[in-house]
């Protein structure tokens, strides 16, 4: 499984994040997350990876209902978060951060399986 969050600000902006690879998904944007580890809770695993690749400490708030399939093996699961503690910065697997407005949101150049995710989430979410 891939987990990935769905981080808001205060403004109710979401935190997109552009891949460096691999290259038929670099410079695609998706929502940052990864893979679970054997034996790691989700929630655990999207703290951690969030940790790692943005050097931000957040809260897994509310899992996205559904799950979107990756490869034959793998499915993107979603939850919202909040940044708890830090500022995101591309530390691994991205070169550019940005935050969009859900209306700016649809208009990115996502990785595919994170497009119809994003649409669940904006069409599902109240941003707090
Ligand atoms: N992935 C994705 N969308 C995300 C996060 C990851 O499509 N929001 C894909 C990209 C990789 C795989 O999952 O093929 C593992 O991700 P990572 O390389 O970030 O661990």
């Amino acid at each position: 499984m891939v987990v990935a969050g769905a981080v808001f600000d205060e403004a109710g902006r979401l935190l997109a994040a552009r891949r460096t690879a691999p290259p038929e998904l670099a410079g695609r944007w998706e929502l940052p997350g990864g893979k679970v580890e054997p034996g790691e809770r989700a929630e655990d695993a999207l703290v951690r990876e969030l940790r790692e690749e943005l050097g931000v400490a957040v809260r897994p708030l509310e899992r996205l209902p559904g799950e979107w399939p990756l490869t034959a093996d793998l499915v993107l699961r979603v939850w919202t978060a909040v940044i708890l503690d830090g500022t995101p910065r591309p530390l691994q697997d991205h070169d550019l951060l940005c935050w969009v407005t859900p209306a700016e949101a649809p208009a990115l150049g996502w990785v595919p399986a994170d497009r119809p995710a994003v649409e669940a989430l904006l069409a599902a979410v109240t941003p707090p």
